[in-house]
């Protein structure tokens, strides 16, 4: 049998909620092999970001290279990219080895503010990422800053989807989460139709890694073959459980349960 493999370039998270900590738990529980080239180290823990050390810009070139030269990834998601060169350097790695399935989580800021991107990188991130996107899935701030547009409602979130297909990306994703609403919108969109998935908000501090988890879970599912909409629906009901079976680790905003999903297929809630 020949196992899915994806492959997730982003930060480091020691606490293992976000990150690639996060991504490569996702991809396990899902099946699918998963792999890392590291961007940079977050130092942090539930109460906070305390430092960020970004990789070389020779060390991840290596990784990247080092990973394309013999793995051939089905999928490859980006979340914490951090710099203009960083980026620049994924998008020429990525036309070179020719993968597929790019799934962008334009990760910007962590949860209580430290700068996860430089403010100069999100046009990079426009003019040489996205167009290779198979999804982008930004949640309501990071569709701001990406369509320079303010997103109060949910045409607002339908335009901004509107927005970053324009851009190139093939489908987008809008995330209702940062909306105060009782349930979740997120708007999908796949250049033609919206799509649309509810779920009821759960109120919680234990969010941290949220937008990690759900694009890693769409990830593994693009690389198991699955279309974007099946992969979505199955990535949004992954991180409903993670979410709903909280965890409880920690003082500040705790990870979500990456094994809520699969123990509720087994049947063992
Ligand atoms: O959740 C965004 C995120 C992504 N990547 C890393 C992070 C965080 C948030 O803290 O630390 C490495």
């Amino acid at each position: 049998m020949r196992i899915a493999q994806a492959l997730t370039i982003a930060g480091s998270d020691n606490g293992g909620g976000a990150g690639i900590q996060a991504d490569l738990k996702t991809f396990q529980e899902l099946s699918v092999y998963g792999m890392t080239v590291i961007t940079a180290i977050a130092a942090q823990n539930t109460t906070g970001v305390q430092g960020v050390f970004p990789i070389s810009y020779e060390g991840i070139a290596q990784q990247l290279d080092s990973t394309g030269d013999d793995f051939k990834p089905n999928a490859v998601k980006t979340g914490m990219l951090y710099s203009t060169e960083i980026i620049q350097l994924v998008a020429e790695k990525w036309r070179h080895y020719e993968w597929s399935n790019l799934v962008i989580d334009p990760v910007m800021v962590a949860k209580g503010g430290a700068p996860l991107l430089q403010q100069q990188a999100i046009q990079t991130l426009i003019t040489e990422l996205i167009p290779h996107a198979r999804i982008t899935t930004p949640n309501i701030p990071e569709a701001e800053l990406l369509t320079g547009m303010s997103i109060r409602n949910l045409s607002d979130r339908e335009e901004a989807a509107r927005r970053l297909v324009q851009m190139g990306s093939t489908y987008a994703l809008i995330k209702g989460g940062h909306d105060t609403g009782g349930m979740i919108v997120d708007v999908f969109y796949d250049g033609r139709s919206f799509h649309y998935l509810e779920n009821i908000r759960i109120v919680t501090p234990h969010t941290h890694g949220t937008g990690c988890t759900y694009s890693a879970a769409i990830t593994a599912e693009l690389a198991k073959g699955s279309s974007v909409l099946a992969a979505v629906t199955t990535a949004r009901a992954f991180i409903q459980a993670a979410i709903e079976d909280e965890l409880g680790i920690g003082a500040g905003h705790g990870p979500t349960n990456h094994f809520a999903y699969q123990r509720r297929q087994r049947g063992e809630r």
